[in-house]
Formats: C-alpha cells, sequence, structure tokens
C-alpha cells in the first residue's frame, strides 16, 4: 500500500489521550458541557471524571475554576488534536492574553499514549501535571493506575505524594 508522509495517526490503532479541562469566567459548567459535545463531534470521548470546584493556582486573585479531566480516544496527531482544542477554546470565547488570566475554557492535553513530546508548540506529557491536584484528582478518579511515562508513577501515586495535599478541590458532580 502506497503511503502518504502525512502525520496522521489514520493507519494505527487510535490513541488514549487524556485531557485537562478548566474554566473560570461566565457559566462554567455550560462552558465545560458544551466543550465536551464539541469533542465528542470530532473524537470519542470514552470516560469523563466528576466536576470539581478548584482554588485557583498560581494567580490566587481570580475566580475558582471548575475542573475535570476527560479520557479520549482518537487518530488525530498531537498537533491536530492541538489545533481542535484551540479551537473549541475560542468558538467558547477565550481571549488568548496574559498567561493565568481568568478564562471561559481551557483544555490542556496531559497525555498522549505514553508518547514523550517536546516541540514550540507543545510539551506532553503536561509539564504541571505532578503540582497540580486540580489535575491529579480527577486523573487519579478516571485512572488510578496509568503510569506517567516520564517518572513511571501512577496517577493514583502522584495524587499521594502532592506535597500541598487536595485543599482546594471539592467534588461538585459525578462525571459519565
Ligand atoms: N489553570 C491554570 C492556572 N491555575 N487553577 C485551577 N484551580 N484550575 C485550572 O484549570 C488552572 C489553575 C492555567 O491553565
Ligand atoms: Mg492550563
Ligand atoms: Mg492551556
Amino acid at each position: 500500500m502506497k503511503r502518504t508522509s502525512s502525520s496522521r495517526q489514520a493507519d494505527y490503532k487510535p490513541v488514549n489521550v487524556y485531557l485537562g479541562l478548566g474554566s473560570n469566567l461566565g457559566d462554567r459548567q455550560h462552558n465545560l458541557n458544551m466543550a465536551l459535545e464539541l469533542l465528542a463531534q470530532r473524537v470519542k470521548v470514552v470516560k469523563v471524571s466528576s466536576t470539581y470546584d478548584t482554588e485557583p493556582v498560581g494567580n490566587p486573585d481570580q475566580p475558582r475554576f471548575l475542573n475535570l479531566v476527560a479520557r479520549i480516544q482518537t487518530r488525530l496527531a498531537p498537533l491536530e488534536l492541538l489545533t481542535l482544542t484551540q479551537g473549541i477554546e475560542l468558538m467558547l470565547g477565550r481571549i488568548r492574553d496574559k498567561p493565568n488570566a481568568p478564562r471561559s475554557l481551557d483544555i490542556d492535553i496531559l497525555f498522549y499514549g505514553d508518547q514523550v513530546i517536546k516541540n514550540r508548540k507543545l510539551t506532553i506529557p503536561h509539564p504541571r501535571i505532578e503540582e497540580r491536584a486540580f489535575v491529579l484528582v480527577p486523573l487519579a478518579e478516571i485512572a488510578p493506575k496509568l503510569i506517567h511515562p516520564v517518572s513511571g508513577k501512577s496517577a493514583e501515586k502522584l495524587l499521594a505524594a502532592l506535597k500541598q495535599g487536595v485543599q482546594g478541590v471539592f467534588k461538585l458532580s459525578n462525571g459519565g
């Protein structure tokens, strides 16, 4: 079979990807629901964590977040998936300004299979997973045994190792 030099995963099995979603502007729950609906039009949304109400990390002078983690399956290559997630952020009114400014929607690619990727646009696994309770709590809820491909530690181990604990992360509603 003739193959093109495209970066698509089309000839391969779908990849398991974990996304971290967050919103702290506007109708936060609506923004997350819409994001999941828009994602489901292009990828298979396999599992969604509960939604958590979380204290803002980094810049404390901003509203609280709602956060969740979703497991999806896709044949999109990493940069194609980034284009999709950034498009959905824009559709939901995300204005790209200062880092850590409040946002109607943020979608971070946490893991892309067990691949380790570093380029100008993407760092995967996401570089701050291990210090963020608002990521590790929902991640360990849906994938406790998932292994971080760099540290070799499971999500539940990373959660247990969090220095600052899980204060400020409150479960709101059950996922699906
Ligand atoms: N995202 C950030 C910075 N701080 N804090 C919480 N609680 N939740 C987030 O999603 C979040 C944050 C940068 O993307
Ligand atoms: Mg983020
Ligand atoms: Mg982001």
